[in-house]
């Protein structure tokens, strides 16, 4: 028996790979890998809460995973698999609605900011998305959710839901703690820094996707927004751009911030930006080119999630039969 502590995380596929999302949770993913049970997920119910292309969806699905790959995860040693090829996160769902109060849900920041951004397609879906996401966590009792601050507050409401099914039922659900890495925890966009870097982000040079090419790369780097000083030093209040590269460029060559305000001493934001770049381009070279392998090799891609989906919905039943049977529903037999 796997008597590792169990991590759960998933990303949806609703755009293209980010670097937010790379340095913000896969990088942590594959760091962590070694030391627990993993399950990785592609969430495509969450994606359709906002509209999307069928056949776009359908093909980034297969192409994140082979990314995931890419990126170092071992789909012998990791349990990879597509959401909705798991019908328990529905079933659990929708169980967990009737624990979390419509008032929890009113007050989560990403449900405002999203529907803001769509205010032509509010759906009960994005209001309730953060409970199919406590569902994911929740059904393979996970201990740690490794992902980027953004997250947090939704990991905090499926720990209260938690809790609360606990209450009344008795020790159901092990209670997940968040990991959130020390630096990248909140990549921003390179043209706005006062905002977080999305895929869904409008503008082209805002934000870095883990298969762009490198001279694009370079592009959006050489064109980020900075300060008017010339001083390159970290400091999130007054230089939020700079800051954001001194966090992409720590992560991409392991220097500390101090070592990086020493290497560009006397030198102009030109070169400092290059060198961002440059660091960038190097540390997701490697992912592209095998990404670029695996996505055009259907017939293994799709091994790879059969036997994903079969190992996550053993795991999966396994707490929904339980949590069926403390509400009160009869047995199948
Ligand atoms: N900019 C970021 N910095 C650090 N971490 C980030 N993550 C996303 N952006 C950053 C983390 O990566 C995972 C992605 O999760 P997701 O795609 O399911 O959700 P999201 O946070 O809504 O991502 P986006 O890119 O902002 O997508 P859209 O534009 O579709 O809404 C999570 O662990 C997240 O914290």
């Amino acid at each position: 028996m796997d008597t590792k502590p169990i991590i759960f995380s998933g990303i949806q596929p609703s755009g293209d790979l980010t670097l937010g999302s790379y340095i913000g949770a896969i990088k942590n993913w594959v760091e962590l890998a070694e030391d627990y049970n993993c399950y990785y997920c592609i969430v495509d119910m969450h994606a359709i809460t906002a509209r999307q292309v069928p056949a776009e969806l359908r093909k980034r699905t297969v192409d994140q995973l082979a990314q995931y790959i890419a990126c170092g995860l071992d789909p012998q040693k990791n349990t990879i698999f597509i959401q909705s090829h798991v019908p328990a996160h529905a079933e659990l769902g929708w169980i967990l609605n009737c624990y979390t109060m419509y008032g929890e849900l009113s007050r989560m920041t990403q449900f405002k900011d999203k529907s803001a951004k769509n205010a032509d397609n509010i759906n009960a879906g994005l209001f309730d998305y953060p409970v199919l996401m406590a569902a994911d966590i929740l059904l393979y009792q996970a201990d740690l959710v490794p992902v980027g601050d953004d997250q947090r507050q939704h990991v905090e409401l499926t720990r209260d839901i938690a809790q609360r099914f606990n209450g009344v039922y008795g020790d159901v659900f092990k209670i997940p703690q968040t990991f959130n890495p020390k630096v990248g925890a909140r990549i921003m966009s390179l043209s706005t820094p006062e905002n977080k870097m999305s895929k869904s982000d409008k503008d082209p040079n805002g934000c870095i996707y883990i298969m762009q090419k490198p001279e694009d790369i370079m592009r959006s780097f050489k064109r980020a927004v900075t300060d008017s000083e010339t001083c390159v030093r970290y400091d999130t209040v007054n230089k939020k751009g700079i800051s954001n590269l001194m966090q992409i460029y720590s992560v991409a060559t392991g220097k500390t911030f101090e070592q990086i305000e020493n290497e560009f001493v006397g030198k102009g934001y030109g070169d400092f930006k290059t060198a961002v770049g440059e660091s960038v381009v190097e540390m997701l070279r490697p992912i592209r080119e095998e990404a670029t392998r695996l996505m055009s090799d259907k017939a293994y891609l799709e091994g790879i999630y059969k036997e994903g989906a079969e190992r996550a919905a053993y795991a999966a039943n396994k707490t929904l039969r339980k949590v069926q049977k403390k509400v009160g529903f009869v047995p199948r037999g």
